[in-house]
């Protein structure tokens, strides 16, 4: 007998597909596309399509049961333990440090693993009520862009309504590559598109190779690269004069720079061809024209200021607030329809006083036996995704430090615990996704019974809370009453059971357009070219058209980005992929590697001041010169190596948000 079950994707992905799971008697279940979803069209991505029908479903290869290491640290050497036993020794190891050292001594890290509402957002309830501290969680990823854009228009998460695009004539995806990081979005979206598609990238992606015209910047330039773009709309006279009079402030200060930055200047900075420069400003200038920021874009030590230099684009040109203009970074469409994100995560006080540190802060700071005492890990896999590899491994061996680790596959992070918990999967359990492209809501459905003796992350910390006898009632709040407020929260006028039949819902049935009133999210209610709120923070007045340095001689510029097969650091335990991806590669110029007297299959070894890795050569012309790129996501404890190229990444903020720079990454090669 098989039945057909709706569900939803809630990995961090832009994608946000529909799921149909056929359910088998057996148990193992078959997952498909959902035929109905406008983005999915009855499609899973290329991982995801092995994944869930493989690794997501094999018991040999998920957390079954509670475990307890009887080990060295990182060597995985565990034993099964009952959930009463771990939940009471991590409450008594939790009470010992609160004792001891206060609460803020509990070090919590979470992020991606699941976005699922619930499954991504509730266990900070508990963490907070205790006085946890923190890993910032956006800091690993996007924290910069959000910090630039609530600068400039007051708000990041409300950008372009996809549907838009029938009206557009252009799009500038800028720093984005969805032919990796959207693969549907890529093809039944962008790939439809009738107007004329403008590609910024420093790598000439699949996304690039299917624009109409691709720009191929030197990492790290782009600020420099939208004022000369600017100067060009300017000298054209395309700036909107009557929405930057109305609308924004601070212009006057910008214009010298405008003035200045001109298309011949431009070319020296970015390597940008002023012809190109010169056409990128005709196209968008003539509108309605959408602008989309990656998330990869933003990953430099001067990230913060690129966003904020790139958001003058629409904010000069008036390419805002109509039909088919607009601006996009991250949809978070719970958030649009009214969802109270500080609700379901349990925040009460300021979250200025919540302590909390950086993903920059993480290796360093676990060194510190006076600061962290425990340190719990759920959803999210540090030891694959996070910086400085060598130093945060060295730390996590600390004795001192209890570490907890909740999962569902014995990842390298969860090797490092004392006790590890096993996470039941979202075929496993009820919950709401979104997509943070289009705006739309779905439902996520149990299918099974969690596998084994995993639990949801939900139950989880409602049984530690009452392990830990904290009186709190929204600790204890069901799935379905989270659900059910949830879905009231959005106005969406629809109940859970109805939300499962359909699949998903748009928040809105016509196409949503962003500050059609022309009001901003700012102090001024205007878009702020110059900010007084930049300023008290530390920050330039406004966005200057700065740039990286030149990287020295006999450096090189290591780009990371997210792999067409991998899903962050998931799916590296699955063998069919890990089969057909082979070993990891450094794709390099051949300029690069001639000068270098290196071929495509040498192995070389990238180090710089916090590690080293060997990685087989792959000759790529898509790669500008002194760029090399290697694809995120591998777990390093399946790797020949033993490493990733985490073990590379230098934990240096970037200008806004205490957030990664992991593009702006520099290594040396050695040839040994
Ligand atoms: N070099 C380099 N490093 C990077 C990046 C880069 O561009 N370059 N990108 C960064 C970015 S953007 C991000 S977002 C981070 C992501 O880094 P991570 O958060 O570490 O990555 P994920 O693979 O999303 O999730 C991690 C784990 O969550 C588990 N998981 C899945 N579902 C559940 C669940 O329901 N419950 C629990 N408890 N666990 C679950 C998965 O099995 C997986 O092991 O990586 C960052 N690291
Ligand atoms: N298949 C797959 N999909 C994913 C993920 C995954 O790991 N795998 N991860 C998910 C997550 S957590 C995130 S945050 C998103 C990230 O997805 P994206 O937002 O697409 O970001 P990245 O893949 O990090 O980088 C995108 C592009 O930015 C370019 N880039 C790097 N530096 C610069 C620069 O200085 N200037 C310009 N103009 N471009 C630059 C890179 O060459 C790359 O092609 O994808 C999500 N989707
Ligand atoms: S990971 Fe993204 S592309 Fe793949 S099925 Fe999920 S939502 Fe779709
Ligand atoms: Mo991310």
């Amino acid at each position: 007998m098989i039945s057909s079950i709706k569900t939803n994707c809630p990995r961090d992905c832009y994608d946000g597909c529909g799921i149909i799971v056929e359910k088998r008697s057996d148990d193992r279940h078959r997952i498909i596309g959902d035929p109905d979803h406008p983005i999915a069209k009855g499609k899973l991505c290329s991982k995801c399509a092995l994944a869930y029908n493989g690794v997501w479903q094999d018991p040999t290869k998920r957390l079954l049961h509670p475990m307890k290491s009887v080990g060295l640290k990182g060597t995985g050497s565990f034993s099964p333990i009952s959930w009463e036993e771990a939940l009471a020794e991590i409450a008594k190891k939790m009470q010992e440090a609160i004792a001891d050292s206060g609460p803020s001594s509990i070090l919590h890290t979470h992020y991606s693993g699941t976005l699922s509402l619930m499954g991504y957002a509730f266990p900070n309830r508990f963490f907070n009520q205790l006085g946890a501290t923190e890993v910032d969680p956006d800091t690993i990823c996007n924290a910069a862009g959000h910090v630039a854009w609530d600068l400039l228009f007051g708000n990041s998460i409300f950008g372009f309504d996809p549907r838009t695009i029938k009206q557009s004539n252009s799009i500038i995806v800028w720093g984005a590559n969805p032919s990796h990081s959207a693969p549907h979005i890529q093809e039944n979206w962008l790939g439809k598109f009738s107007g004329k598609v403008i590609v910024v990238d420093p790598v000439k992606t699949l996304t690039a190779k299917g624009a109409d015209l691709h720009i191929q910047p030197n990492p790290g330039s782009d600020a420099a690269l939208a004022f000369s773009i600017l100067h060009c709309l300017y000298s054209a006279g395309k700036l909107d004069k009557p929405f930057i009079e109305k609308c924004t402030i601070g212009y006057e200060e910008i214009e010298e720079n405008i003035q200045l930055s001109t298309p011949e200047w431009g070319e020296k900075i970015t390597g940008v061809p002023a012809d190109i420069i010169r056409e990128t400003a005709n196209i968008y200038g003539e509108g309605p024209s959408l602008l989309w920021c990656g998330q990869g874009l933003q990953r430099q030590r001067r990230g913060g200021n690129i966003m904020r230099a790139i958001g003058l684009l629409p904010a000069l040109t008036g390419n805002i607030g109509k039909p088919g203009t607009g601006f996009y970074y991250l949809n978070i469409s719970p958030a649009v329809a009214g969802l109270n994100f500080d609700w379901l995560k349990g925040v009460e006080k300021n979250p200025k006083e919540n302590p909390s540190i950086s993903h920059m802060e993480l290796a360093n700071g676990l060194g510190d036996p006076e600061k962290f005492k425990v340190f719990f890990s759920w959803n999210t896999n540090p030891l694959a995704s996070a910086p400085e590899q060598s130093r945060l491994r060295q730390n996590l061996k600390r004795k001192d430090l209890f570490t907890v680790v909740c999962d569902l596959f014995m990842t390298d992070t969860a090797k490092f615990a004392d006790i590890i918990l096993p996470a039941a999967s979202f075929l496993e359990f009820d919950d709401i996704t979104f997509s943070y492209f289009n705006y739309y809501i779905g439902a996520q459905s149990k299918v099974s019974d969690p596998m084994g003796n995993s639990l949801p992350n939900t139950e989880i910390f409602r049984r530690l809370a009452k392990e830990m006898g904290i009186k709190k009632a929204s600790l204890y709040e069901s799935d379905q009453s989270l659900i059910d407020n949830m879905l009231r929260q959005m106005k969406l006028d629809i109940s859970f059971n109805d939300l499962k039949q359909k699949g998903f819902i748009y928040l809105e049935n016509k196409t949503i357009i962003p500050y059609e009133s022309q009001e901003f999210q700012t102090a001024s209610g205007k878009i702020e070219i110059v900010s007084q709120k930049a300023e008290s923070i530390g920050l330039p007045r406004a966005p200057l058209p700065t740039f990286d340095p030149p990287i020295k001689k006999d450096h090189w510029r290591l780009l990371t980005p997210a792999s067409f097969w991998r899903m962050n650091d998931s799916y590296s335990n699955e063998t069919s992929i890990t089969k057909k991806t082979g070993s990891a590669k450094v794709y390099m110029n051949t300029l690069d590697a001639t000068s270098l007297s290196i071929s495509e299959g040498d192995t070389v070894e990238l180090y710089n001041d916090v590690g080293s890795l060997e990685l087989e050569v792959a000759l790529d012309d898509t790669v500008l010169p002194q760029t090399i790129v290697s694809y995120k996501g591998r777990w390093p404890s399946l790797e020949p190596t033993l490493k990733n190229v985490n073990f590379l990444h230098q934990a240096r903020p970037a200008d806004m948000g205490n957030s990664s720079s992991v593009h702006s990454t520099l290594v040396q090669i050695r040839i040994n």
